[in-house]
């Protein structure tokens, strides 16, 4: 039994991903009895859904989840849809910047993640690890990356989403003005907590008078 966890090659001028480290950090690690599988995307629109596509087909996994950087959050972020919309606000690692344009013209406007989103947030707030829902990938590489994952991945009853994570604090120190920041470490453990709960949420225990007769 595989996960695929998907990172990004370091873009926009900067040196490192937060979104790699963590995902090649955990590569090999055996979760909830599956092992994941780590692999580093393209920060290109044109080549990032066909490594995708080539991970899947190679892994077959339970269950796939794509990590990618965003400066300026404070805290992990969950993200609930993607939409099918292009607008690069800066050129990706290729040098494309296409605007207005929708990541596959003859697909749904939008995608729902597939993930336990808010047992995954609430187990990452309760570990003392800062996590919240977002409700925009962007319309970046990332939002393209997290909308073809979802496409790709239709209909197949494997769960899948993606999560944004905060800058490293070696990038929030170079950044002018500076932006919040989580380590490493931090970020790593609430990934590896996160796959944990999206494997196997946790079951709810229904309240001892739940759907007992109201009169
Ligand atoms: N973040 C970018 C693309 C790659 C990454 O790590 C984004 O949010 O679209």
């Amino acid at each position: 039994m595989n996960i695929l966890l998907t990172g990004f090659e370091p873009f926009g001028g900067e040196a490192i991903n937060p979104s790699w480290e963590v995902a090649r950090a955990l590569h090999g690690q055996l979760i909830a009895g599956a092992l994941v599988q780590a692999r580093c995307l393209p920060t290109t629109f044109a080549d990032a859904p066909a490594a995708l596509a080539r991970a899947l087909h190679e892994l077959r996994p339970v269950m796939a989840i794509a990590l990618g950087q965003a400066s300026g959050r404070s805290e992990v972020s969950i993200e609930r849809v993607a939409v099918n919309l292009i607008d690069a606000r800066i050129a990706d690692n290729a040098g494309e910047r296409p605007q207005d344009v929708p990541v596959r013209a003859d697909a749904p406007a939008a995608y729902f993640s597939t993930l336990p989103i808010k047992p995954m947030r609430d187990a990452l707030r309760a570990a003392a690890l800062p996590a919240g829902l977002s409700l925009s990938a962007g319309a970046f590489v990332c939002n393209q990356l997290f909308f073809e994952l979802q496409h790709q991945l239709a209909g197949q009853g494997v769960p899948s989403g993606f999560i944004h994570l905060p800058a490293l604090p070696e990038q929030a120190a170079r950044a002018q003005p500076s932006v919040p920041s989580m380590g490493l470490a931090a970020q790593v453990d609430a990934i590896r907590l996160a796959l944990a709960v999206a494997l196997a949420p946790p079951t709810v225990q229904p309240a001892p008078d739940e759907g007992a007769p109201t009169s």
